[in-house]
């Protein structure tokens, strides 16, 4: 579905943005800042959304339904092509394999740029038995079973080539090894099986793809996880090569953990491959970006910018991707939600007076660092963003033309009440 400009011109912009606009200019002129430049910035700012996030997520007790959700591959690319179309702020899919295998490869890779959409990096997915074989019930990479570990290294290998068929340029793997119970599994046997299989899908990847290795500490098991922190990760990464990279995903931490910290560490290391925004108060909870912890999620940008323009690691370097997959929301809604907030986050770091801050930290002057800090998260952004879609082609509030033009409503009647996406 796309909506028509006939459409859109129902939605004049509001004449308190134009002020709202004007005062932020005004402050930022007065502090040294090129609105322009920061516009600019933001407009080429953009998130690949995944493809199991146009569904509702269920959890282990069960699934509710918004309905409408996309029933193929090609309606996917529709809602993200919509989304892309209200927000300018999404321009690639993050698919999942085996749950988006194309039937037509090139049809799909047409469709999709039809509606200006590219294929970020693939996901492999050797944590529930989907058909195969083999079952992954005790594990994949790291599975004691020698067998079991090839089926899982020859289905990333498939992953891959389904990527070069549509463009992708990386591989996700994101690992549920582990085990539920002590003595259940020989930690260094599984670390070292994880090691020699990562090997092998590296080796099977072409020379201009990165693969990016995820980490979470528990979940789906509870004792024990393979690859449980930014750390194995790191190392795993540093026995396979240069494109193998870590990536971060912030609902993938134990509470109060310092994640711009190990953004920071990373970045110094060159090993940071990207993100998988969402966010969360317990554990990996699936929340809308920025909903729980925008301070958090600001403090991180300060990282990835500063470890940018440092010269740690460059900024197009890493990856940009929204992994979340909400039970009770529109997950339409809930996706523009996210992608607001993270370039609100992105856009108040920009404006953080980093010479200052510099100058607090050789200094020792710690109340002035907390100062610069919370001067630029406080400032009112919101006008900033809206100004930078607009002057692309976005709408200025997407969430509610979205509302006000029905569309969930019109995706229901066509796709049906019962209509359920591909994922968890
Ligand atoms: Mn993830």
């Amino acid at each position: 579905m796309k909506i028509s400009s006939d459409q859109l011109s129902d939605f004049p912009i509001d004449p308190f943005h134009l002020k709202s606009l004007q005062l932020l200019g005004e402050q930022l002129a007065a502090e040294g800042q090129n609105i322009d430049l920061l516009i600019d910035q933001i407009q080429s700012f953009q998130i690949a959304v995944p493809s199991w996030a146009l569904g509702t997520g269920g959890t282990r007790f069960g699934r509710f339904q918004i309905g409408g959700e996309p029933r193929n591959l090609e309606e996917k690319l529709d809602d993200i092509g919509l989304l892309a179309q209200l927000t300018k702020k999404t321009d690639a899919v993050s698919l999942h394999i085996p749950w988006d295998i194309p039937k037509d490869a090139t049809a799909i890779r047409q469709k999709a740029a039809e509606l200006q959409i590219g294929f970020d990096a693939m996901n492999s997915n050797t944590f529930q038995d989907y058909g195969q074989p083999l079952s992954y019930k005790m594990g994949s990479l790291s599975n004691a079973d020698a067998s079991v570990r090839k089926q899982a290294i020859e289905h990333n290998l498939e992953v891959i080539r389904i990527g070069e068929s549509l463009g992708s340029k990386g591989l996700t793997v994101w690992l549920a090894d582990g085990s539920n119970f002590p003595g259940q599994a020989n930690f260094r046997n599984a670390l070292q099986w994880t090691a020699d299989s990562l090997k092998e899908i590296y080796a099977g990847m072409p020379s201009d793809w990165k693969l990016l290795l995820e980490y979470k500490p528990y979940e789906p098991n509870f004792y024990h996880t393979v690859i449980p922190d930014w750390g194995t990760s790191s190392l795993l990464c540093r026995q396979l090569g240069d494109r193998a990279k870590v990536l971060v995903d912030l609902g993938h931490h134990l509470p109060n953990t310092n994640i711009e910290q190990i953004v920071a560490t990373l970045m110094h290391q060159n090993l940071l491959a990207g993100f998988h925004f969402n966010d969360s108060k317990y554990g990996d909870d699936d929340l809308s970006t920025g909903s729980a912890k925008p301070y958090q999620l600001f403090l991180i940008f300060c990282e990835l910018i500063a470890g940018d323009l440092d010269g740690a690691q460059g900024w197009s370097s890493i990856s940009w991707m929204i992994d979340a997959s909400h039970n009770t929301k529109d997950p339409l809604e809930d996706l523009m939600q996210a992608l607001e907030s993270i370039s609100q986050a992105y856009a108040k770091a920009l404006l953080v007076d980093r010479e200052k801050l510099r100058i607090c930290q050789m200094e020792g002057d710690v109340t002035g660092a907390q100062e610069v800090l919370q001067k630029a998260f406080l400032t009112d952004v919101r006008s900033l963003v809206r100004e930078a879609r607009i002057r692309i082609g976005g709408v200025a509030e997407p969430l509610e033309v979205f509302r006000k033009l029905k569309i969930r409503e019109k995706l229901i009647a066509h796709r049906g009440k019962s209509s359920q996406a591909t994922g968890l």
